[in-house]
């Protein structure tokens, strides 16, 4: 298949890249595409050097998929023009998560909503699409009524100029920020831009994806989003309240059997999920299960992925894959 990644000189079109040749996804010839400035700069696949083109380039050169990471207003511009000619788009930005017209996808959790019509689909916030394949089988079996997440965030999420600014603030050295304040030896209580209800934008992808790709609005979310100087993936705490009861052992059963997902939890000897294990894996890792004791029915759990990875690379490689063994691209 000729394969188009969008963004390729980013840190999740590099990642993408990563995976597509690590999964032998089957790619004919690849498209690495970018802005004019980056224009005619190599790009190394499989050992094959490539040249960077600009989008327009890309859309005459007819990839069959085109998996686009390189911010909204590309995404905006540029998904729909792809998609007229013909190229299934699997969009990493926001720009067309919640629009009801464009399915919301995590291949483990909801990948049947895929059709052969869909032509840019979206691939959720890196942040929800960790949880969402923890919260599925859970729900599946005692239905879950609340969900409360605090999130501790890699910088990696935010792009380039906010792991410059860690190691540079690490060094000692100025340089560019990417964030309001330090981030080196502190947290931040805000990821992305403040709503109207005093929520940042990144709490409300967590709570409207949730309930878009469970396909169920009655599951009660709400979060608190935070940045951490830390690498390797993002880690959340999660506080699930169910319908009905559940027993640790069998919770624990269902999360091992659930695909993606890897159980460490093991405190006898201080095994749990870490981000810097996490770094450079696909699944989604989830340990520290317990009872709430403060309340019945309810379940605390931490979950740890590499926001790259799962939260969007390999995510965004999965739905191709499943387009592909479905016929679908
Ligand atoms: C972040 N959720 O970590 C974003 C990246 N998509 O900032």
């Amino acid at each position: 298949m000729k394969i188009a990644v969008v963004g390729a000189t980013g840190l999740v079109g590099s990642e993408m890249l990563k995976v597509l040749a690590e999964r032998n996804f089957p790619v004919t010839e690849l498209i690495p595409v970018a802005s004019e400035k980056s224009k005619g700069k190599e790009i190394e696949f499989k050992g094959k050097k490539y040249k960077v083109v600009t989008p327009d380039e890309a859309i005459d050169l007819k990839p069959q998929i085109a998996l686009f990471s390189a911010g909204g207003g590309t995404s905006t511009a540029y998904a729909p023009q792809f998609a007229a000619a013909g190229i299934t788009v699997i969009d990493n930005s926001s720009a067309w998560r919640m629009d009801p017209t464009k399915k919301l996808v995590v291949p483990e959790v909801n990948a049947h909503v895929l059709a052969s019509d869909d032509k840019i689909i979206a691939n959720p916030n890196c942040s929800t699409i960790q949880m969402v394949v923890v919260l599925k089988p859970l729900h599946e079996k005692y239905k879950i009524k609340r969900v409360v997440v605090s999130t501790y965030q890699s910088v990696t999420g935010t792009g380039v100029k906010a792991v410059q600014q860690l190691n540079d603030e690490r060094a000692g050295k100025d340089g560019e920020k990417a964030y309001p304040y330090q981030i080196d030896l502190n947290v931040i209580p805000q990821i992305d831009v403040f709503q109207d209800n005093g929520y940042t934008k990144e709490e409300m992808k967590m709570i409207k994806e949730t309930n878009k790709i469970m396909g169920d609005d009655n599951i009660r979310v709400t979060a608190t989003t935070v940045r951490i100087p830390v690498m390797g993936g993002h880690s959340e705490s999660v506080n699930i309240e169910f319908e009905n009861d559940f027993d640790l052992n069998e919770v624990r059963d269902l999360l091992a059997k659930q695909t993606g997902v890897i159980v460490v939890d093991d405190p006898a000897n201080l095994k749990y999920p870490m981000p810097k294990d996490a770094h450079g894996k696909d699944e989604v890792f989830v340990g520290r299960i317990r009872r709430d004791e403060s309340q019945e029915k309810t379940l605390n759990l931490w979950i740890v992925a590499d926001n790259l990875r799962k939260g969007a690379a390999t995510n965004a490689v999965q739905i191709a894959e499943y387009l592909v063994k479905q016929g679908l691209a």
